[in-house]
C-alpha cells in the first residue's frame, strides 16, 4: 500500500503470502459443501475459539445479522450496547430484516456495559412485553476507542445469560485484538458465548470475509440464514485461502499494530490544535480543536498531500479515529505525526 491509510484496519490489502496461498488454493462449491479450504478454514476457526463449528461469511455485518436472525424470532427482543456496531452501523438490520426490536443499554467510555443494566433489561414473563432472546457485547469495543473487555467480564455477561435463559452473541470483529491486549488465547476471552462473529478482513489482513463460530446445531440454522441472506458463496476456498493466513499468521502480530497505536498517541499528544481522546489497542482518536488554523476539510485535504488518508469518525465533524494495521510500520506512523505537526503549526 503506497498511502498511509489510517481510516480503518478494513483497507489492508491482503499480504504476498495471502495472494501467492490465494492462487494456490484448492476449490470446490461450497453451497454443496465441498469447498476444502472453507471447511479447513471454518473447522480451524472454530476450534481456536472453543467452538463445535463455523461458519465463513461474507462479512462482519453479515455474521452478526446471522446470528441474531438465528437466535432471535421475530418480534423478540434483542439486548444491545447504545453504542454497539449491530444498533448504530449496520443500517437496522436486525429490525428491517428480522423483525427483532433491539433494547439499548448504555456503553461506557471505558467499553464496558454495566451487569446490572443488562440484569434489569431482560424482561419478565408479562403479554406487554417483547420477549428478550439474546444479549450482544462488542469486543473490541470500536465506537469508543477499540477497547478490549476482560475474559472475566465476558464471563459473567455469559453466566447472566445463562442464568435467564437468554442466547449471548459476541459481535467479536476484533476479537484477536482484544485477546492480544489481554495476552490470552482467543477462546479465553470469548468463553460462555452461544456465538462469536470475528472479522479476518480488518487487522487480520483477509481480503473479504468473517466467520461465524457456535454450537453445530446453531451453525447448521445459521447456514440456512446466510442462504436466504444471499451468503452462499461458491469457490469461496480463493477467499477462506487468506482466512487461513489470518488466523494462523496475521493473528500473531497484532502487538504491533497496538504498539504503533500507542506511538502514534504519543506523537500526536504534543500537536498544538490536536487533542488525543483515547488508545486502545489499534485505535487512536482525536479531537481536532476548534482553534485549528485549518477546518476539518483543509485538514484532510493537507493530509492528503502528504499520502496520508484520514477522515472523521462518521457522525462527527471533529473527532478522527487513527487506526493502525499491517501497512502502518513505525516509521510511517512517524510521518504521520510529522506531517500532522506540520500542517497545524
Ligand atoms: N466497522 C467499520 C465501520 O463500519 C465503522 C470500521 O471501519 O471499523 N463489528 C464491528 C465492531 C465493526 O467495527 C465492523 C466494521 C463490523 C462489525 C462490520 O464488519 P464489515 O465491515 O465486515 O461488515
Amino acid at each position: 500500500m503506497n498511502v498511509i491509510d489510517l481510516r480503518s484496519d478494513t483497507v489492508t490489502h491482503p499480504t504476498p503470502q495471502m495472494r501467492e496461498a490465494m492462487a494456490n488454493a484448492v476449490v470446490g462449491d461450497d453451497v454443496y459443501g465441498e469447498d476444502p479450504t472453507v471447511i479447513q478454514l471454518e473447522r480451524d476457526s472454530a476450534e481456536m475459539l472453543g467452538f463445535e463449528a463455523g461458519l465463513f461469511v461474507t462479512s462482519g455485518t453479515q455474521g452478526n445479522l446471522i446470528a441474531l436472525l438465528t437466535h432471535c424470532e421475530r418480534g423478540t427482543e434483542a439486548i444491545v450496547g447504545d453504542k454497539a456496531h449491530t444498533f448504530v452501523y449496520e443500517a437496522g438490520g436486525m429490525s428491517s430484516l428480522g423483525g427483532i426490536m433491539p433494547h439499548t443499554v448504555k456503553v461506557h467510555d471505558d467499553g464496558y456495559i454495566d451487569l446490572d443494566d443488562i440484569k434489569h433489561a431482560i424482561r419478565g414473563d408479562n403479554c406487554h412485553f417483547p420477549k428478550t432472546r439474546l444479549i450482544s457485547i462488542e469486543n473490541t469495543q470500536g465506537t469508543v476507542g477499540g477497547q478490549a473487555l476482560s475474559p472475566e467480564y465476558t464471563r459473567q455477561v455469559a453466566d447472566l445469560a445463562q442464568h435467564h435463559g437468554i442466547k449471548f452473541h459476541i459481535d467479536g470483529a476484533r476479537i484477536f485484538n482484544a485477546a492480544t491486549a489481554f495476552n490470552v488465547p482467543v477462546k479465553n476471552i470469548v468463553q460462555g458465548a452461544d456465538s462469536v462473529t470475528f472479522c479476518l478482513s480488518k487487522g487480520l489482513c483477509a481480503p473479504v470475509g468473517s466467520v461465524l463460530v457456535g454450537d453445530s446445531a446453531f451453525i447448521a440454522q445459521a447456514k440456512r440464514a446466510r442462504k436466504v441472506l444471499g451468503g452462499g458463496m461458491r469457490q469461496a476456498g480463493i477467499l477462506a485461502a487468506a482466512g487461513l493466513i489470518s488466523i494462523h499468521e496475521m493473528s500473531k502480530r497484532l502487538h504491533e499494530d497496538h504498539a504503533n497505536a500507542a506511538l502514534l498517541a504519543e506523537g500526536l499528544s504534543d500537536i498544538p490544535h490536536v487533542k488525543v481522546m483515547n488508545q486502545s489497542t489499534n485505535f487512536v482518536f482525536f479531537w481536532l480543536e476548534e482553534t485549528s488554523p485549518l477546518t476539518p476539510t483543509e485538514f484532510q485535504k493537507r493530509l492528503a498531500e502528504h499520502n496520508i488518508l484520514l477522515s472523521p469518525y462518521p457522525g462527527y465533524e471533529r473527532k478522527y479515529r487513527c487506526v493502525t494495521h499491517y501497512w502502518v510500520t513505525p516509521e510511517r506512523v512517524e510521518q504521520v505525526s510529522q506531517a500532522i505537526h506540520e500542517i497545524l503549526s
